[in-house]
């Protein structure tokens, strides 16, 4: 595959999922020996199976959070933090994972669409999230200690989106935004997602719809595959220094 004909005028908006991470070690969700792999997903992310056991969900995501101790990012996240480098205010990556690689590779115009592994907030009030790399697997599920100071109960969760929740707020509407303004110069890049979650999985229509092009770097052909202008196939790791240089 050629390198992205990436021009001075040219703004690039990159969408990442877990496919991105597998170099670096942590498990994809849908590939065998995945995350969802002998795991009902209702159970551990929803809100309803967070409601039935906390403790549960909790040890799920207790379980990533401690395996990120032995993981760095890869050369894919490097090539992005590099292209973001290059290219300014004329880049941003909207990713689906909550693993923080991108930013550890340096990248920093990154919208976290489904939230971070490393932060906590309460499920009841309206406290800023906060940075939380602690793993709670047995006892009790942590409380939150300013609505225990009101004398009420209200345990805290992983400050990540559950299917039937809304993304964080505004974070759609900067990738929007950013599209917007580049119209017919914009050029869409994802990479390593199986094109199966809305509504991540539906940016490459909106690139469409704005005169954008678009690009596709994945293992194996994801659902949305045929809705690409170009797909190459193949480790992120492998492709996108090529990809992605100068
Ligand atoms: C929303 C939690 C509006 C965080 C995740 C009914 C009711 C309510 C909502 C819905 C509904 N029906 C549909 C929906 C929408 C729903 C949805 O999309 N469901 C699908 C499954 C049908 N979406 C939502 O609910 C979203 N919110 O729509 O709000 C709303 C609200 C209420 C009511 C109506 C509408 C919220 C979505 C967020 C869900 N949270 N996880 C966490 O634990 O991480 S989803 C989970 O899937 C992860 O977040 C992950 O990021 C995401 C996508 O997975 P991928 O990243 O693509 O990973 P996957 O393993 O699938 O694929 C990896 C790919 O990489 C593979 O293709 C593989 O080939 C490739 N690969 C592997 N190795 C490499 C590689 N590629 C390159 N190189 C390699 N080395």
């Amino acid at each position: 595959m050629q390198p992205l004909p990436i021009t001075d005028r040219s703004h690039l908006l990159v969408l990442t999922g877990a496919g991105v991470s597998a170099e670096s070690g942590i498990p994809t969700f849908r590939d065998a020996g995945g995350l969802w792999e002998g795991r009902d997903v209702r159970e551990v992310a929803t809100w309803d199976g967070f409601a039935a056991d906390p403790l549960r969900v909790w040890r799920f995501y207790s379980e990533r959070r401690q395996a990120m101790a032995d993981v760095a990012p890869n050369a894919a996240h490097r090539a992005l933090a590099a292209l973001e480098a290059r290219l300014g205010d004329r880049f941003l990556l909207a990713t689906q994972n909550i693993d923080g690689l991108h930013q550890a590779a340096g990248s920093q115009r990154v919208v976290e669409l489904h939230g971070n592994l490393m932060r906590s907030r309460c499920s009841a009030c309206d406290r800023a999230p906060f940075d939380d790399r602690q793993a709670y697997r047995a006892g009790v599920a942590p409380l939150c200690g300013r609505c225990r100071a009101a004398g009420k109960d209200a345990v805290l969760r992983p400050d990540v989106v559950w299917f039937g929740e809304l993304l964080p707020p505004g974070a759609l509407a900067r990738v929007e935004a950013f599209g917007r303004a580049a119209g017919r110069e914009l050029m869409f890049l994802a990479v390593g997602t199986s094109g199966l979650v809305e509504p991540a999985a539906s940016l490459v229509d909106a690139v469409a719809r704005l005169g954008g092009r678009t690009w596709l770097v994945n293992a194996e052909p994801p659902a949305n595959a045929a809705r690409f202008d170009h797909v190459a196939l193949g480790a992120a790791g492998a492709l996108l220094p090529t990809l992605l240089a100068a």
